[in-house]
């Protein structure tokens, strides 16, 4: 049942975004959308698009007013330094913040498993990690993740602004590596989690996984229920093409947020196992 209020969606523009607007116009949603690039080819119908930058707080309350939800998928989506993450993922979500609280409305946020990719890969056998497990970035970018969850939390804790947080693996049409047999999120499972937020009658603060339902998952308990989303798809389907896709680097491959943690990695490579792995 569509949500009788438009819903802001941020980084509109992105890969991410823009199928989003199209996925979720064709299911009823109103939506206004916004982004610092132009939005890629024809506006779908039941969206209108406003250029804003995300550090401009007032164009944030402007754009947020009247909305019952914003999904918040704006600001550097990849491992970029810090002086570039500053301002569109520091200062932003608390543009994206305050507005929501002036408007009463909900914010799905765009996490990553980069706010916690310093966890290791669980072998065959063991536990999988749980979304209460602790952050540990691996990137400027994953810290500003888990700063922006943590905004949540505050918002929701203070302010009563409810907050859904996915974390998500990696959403592509298709999976490119043997990484994403276990990260991976399928665009329709993604655009269904995204409709299951709107209509969720209550969800507080909430962390989610935010996979598809792939056996290989590093990924254990998470709040799902809040919002009553259950995958469909599932990485296996490409195990055949993507088994070998290795990158042979001893960091990428321990860790789960893979190449983002050997990234400008300059401490001896942990061997055979990281002895504070569970501190
Ligand atoms: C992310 O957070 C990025 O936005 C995306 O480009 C991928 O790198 C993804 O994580 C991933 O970990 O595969």
């Amino acid at each position: 049942m569509p949500a009788a209020k438009p819903v802001l969606v941020t980084g509109a523009s992105g890969n991410l975004g823009s199928m989003l607007a199209r996925e979720l116009t064709a299911r009823g949603y109103r939506l206004r959308l916004t982004d610092i690039k132009p939005f890629p080819g024809d506006l779908p119908e039941g969206a209108e698009f406003t250029t804003a930058d995300l550090g401009d707080a007032v164009a944030m309350q402007h754009l947020a007013d009247g909305c019952g939800a914003i999904l918040h998928f704006g600001g550097i989506s990849v491992d970029r330094p810090f002086e570039e993450v500053l301002d569109p993922n520091i200062r932003g979500i608390y543009h994206i913040y305050e507005a929501a609280r002036r408007e009463g409305a909900r914010v799905l946020f765009a996490s990553s498993n980069h706010a916690i990719g310093f966890h290791e890969r669980p072998g065959p056998g063991e536990p999988k990690l749980d979304a209460d497990c602790a952050f540990r970035p691996d990137s400027f970018y994953g810290l500003s993740k888990a700063y922006a969850e943590l905004m949540g939390r505050l918002y929701w804790d203070k302010h009563g602004v409810e907050n859904l947080n996915v974390r998500i693996g990696s959403s592509f049409p298709e999976p490119v590596d043997a990484r994403m047999l276990s990260t991976w999120l399928s665009y329709a499972d993604l655009a269904q989690l995204c409709a299951a937020f709107i209509e969720a009658p209550r969800i507080g603060h909430a962390v989610v996984w935010g996979a598809s339902d792939n056996p290989a998952t590093f990924w254990g308990q998470d709040q799902r229920e809040r919002i009553g989303w259950a995958p469909q798809d599932t990485a296996e389907d490409f195990r055949g093409q993507m088994e070998g896709k290795v990158s042979g680097d001893p960091v990428t491959e321990r860790y789960q947020g893979g190449a983002y943690c050997a990234s400008a990695y300059s401490r001896e490579s942990p061997s055979p196992r990281d002895p504070f792995a569970l501190d």
